[in-house]
């Protein structure tokens, strides 16, 4: 009997992937199942902006102007460390063209600034910092210069191929790899014809594992949005045939929600600062985001199946502030405190083929199976005794495809009346649904739409504070 069940056990999980193997849906590679783990990292901006109070520098500012006091790249991490991030993203050039590290192919760097006589290097510094504390190192470099002579004809695209290979042998591994969409004109007030061809080819020939962002991948996209916020419908597949960075890229709305049926898998990030303005302002102070407001977004990003980029800017000593500190340590708390006590683990999970068939196999949750959906089946959690909830956390499992369409969740009391029925489109990585505590015994999943056999990884149920739910 239990040798039966196994098979079907079995058969019931391979048969579908097994069948969808066989279709052309659009699957992640292993380095972008990889970057769906990181779920949240840190941007940093920082660079002359940081000094001149400026957000977009015009590129003729003087290098003698960076000269951060006291800039520690350890702290920058021990801070990130502590706030849950799992990475630091750099701008290594922002659109000024000033370079954080000493490039042979600019005389725009730290070389010739003032900070530390010239042999400062703010990429080896935290890239050696990233690796001491197991954090993963990511560079922003802005394929629009404001400073570069060359900008504007074909030699600044060797430029560019150039500081890309500096990047990956000097300071490598490199996690991501961040091409902003921004494009505007050189100082010779000429636009660059950028090769991409040749940029990406550079990529995949020097860190095949590198995920590259852009508007439009080719490995993750941005969401639509500097709010930090992705659809509620959130598709990893889009289709970027007839698009191109920058102007070119699709409509914003079609960015935030992806397409269902998208040829390539390009999921979204979401950019976002702690801060209105992406550089550091002395003025923005009092302005940071509260712990609250941290959480808020991380549920409209990462609990919308995206990956939250959070811009922490360090201040002209080349530190983060207190202020920025206080509220990500505390939202750390809050994310932690929220997620602590996962109530399904205390239940017992069941799973059924169709909705007469009740006498259904229950387990105990973890037995490592993935739940499969066949039409007109379902999943639940059936607590032992009622329970007070107001947080449901589903996860499909994606490494074959994301395929749910719709999804009904039924909530029911102990005496199997429905209290609350939630309707949704798609799951992804982590869909996190929040509402109004209710107390309930039974919670069940059908999904009611789906592109192929979708697969349940997780459903987790959260007691959490009242404040956190999502307005
Ligand atoms: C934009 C840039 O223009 C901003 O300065 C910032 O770097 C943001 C992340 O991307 O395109």
């Amino acid at each position: 009997m239990i040798f039966l069940k196994r098979i079907l056990i079995f058969l019931l999980v391979f048969y579908p992937l097994f069948l969808q193997a066989q279709t052309g849906i659009s699957k992640p590679t292993k380095a972008q199942l990889a970057w769906h783990d990181m779920e949240f990292y840190l941007f940093m901006h920082f660079g002359p902006n940081t000094f001149t109070d400026l957000e977009w520098g015009h590129g003729n500012e003087k290098e003698e102007i960076f000269n951060p006091t006291n800039l520690d790249c350890e702290q920058w991490c021990r801070i990130a460390k502590a706030s849950g991030a799992k990475g630091i993203i750099i701008t290594a050039k922002h659109h000024d063209g000033f370079c954080l590290w000493p490039s042979k192919f600019s005389k725009h760097t730290v070389r010739e600034s003032k900070w530390k006589d010239g042999k400062g290097d703010v990429l080896k510094e935290l890239s050696e910092a990233c690796k001491k504390y197991g954090l993963k190192f990511g560079v922003y470099i802005s394929p629009w210069d404001r400073n570069h002579p060359d900008y504007g004809t074909e030699k600044y695209n060797d430029v560019f191929v150039n500081m890309m290979k500096e990047i990956f042998t000097n300071y490598g591994p490199v996690w991501e790899l961040w091409w902003d969409g921004a494009n505007g004109e050189g100082p010779n007030g000429k636009r660059q014809l950028y090769d991409w061809h040749r940029f990406e080819q550079t990529v995949r020939e020097l860190s095949p594992s590198t995920i590259v962002f852009s508007d439009i991948g080719p490995d993750i996209r941005w969401v639509g949005n500097e709010a930090g916020f992705a659809g509620k419908t959130n598709w990893n597949t889009l289709d970027t045939a007839g698009f191109t960075r920058g102007t070119g890229a699709p409509p914003q709305d079609t960015l935030n929600s992806g397409n269902v049926n998208g040829k390539n898998w390009i999921p979204a990030e979401c950019d976002v600062s702690i801060r209105p303005g992406w550089f550091y302002h002395k003025a923005e102070d009092n302005k940071v985001k509260t712990p609250e407001q941290l959480f808020e977004l991380y549920l409209k990003s990462v609990g919308r199946g995206a990956n939250l980029l959070l811009n922490v800017p360090p201040d002209g000593r080349g530190l983060i502030t207190d202020y920025d500190s206080a509220a990500l340590l505390e939202f750390k708390k809050l994310k932690e405190g929220a997620f602590k006590r996962n109530i399904s683990k205390e239940s017992y999970e069941y799973h059924v083929a169709n909705k007469e068939n009740r006498a259904d196999p229950k387990w105990k949750l973890n037995d490592g199976n993935l739940k499969t959906f066949v039409s007109g089946a379902f999943m639940g959690i059936e607590f032992e005794k009622p329970q007070l909830i107001n947080c449901v956390v589903l996860r499909e499992n994606i490494f074959q495809g994301q395929n749910c369409k719709r999804f009904q969740l039924t909530l029911t009391n102990d005496k199997g009346q429905e209290i609350k029925v939630i309707k949704g489109t798609t799951i992804g990585n982590k869909l996190i649904i929040t509402f109004p505590k209710i107390n309930i015994s039974n919670i069940a999943l059908s999904i009611t739409d789906q592109k192929s056999t979708t697969l349940i990884s997780e459903i987790e149920t959260y007691l959490i504070e009242e404040k956190l739910i999502e307005k």
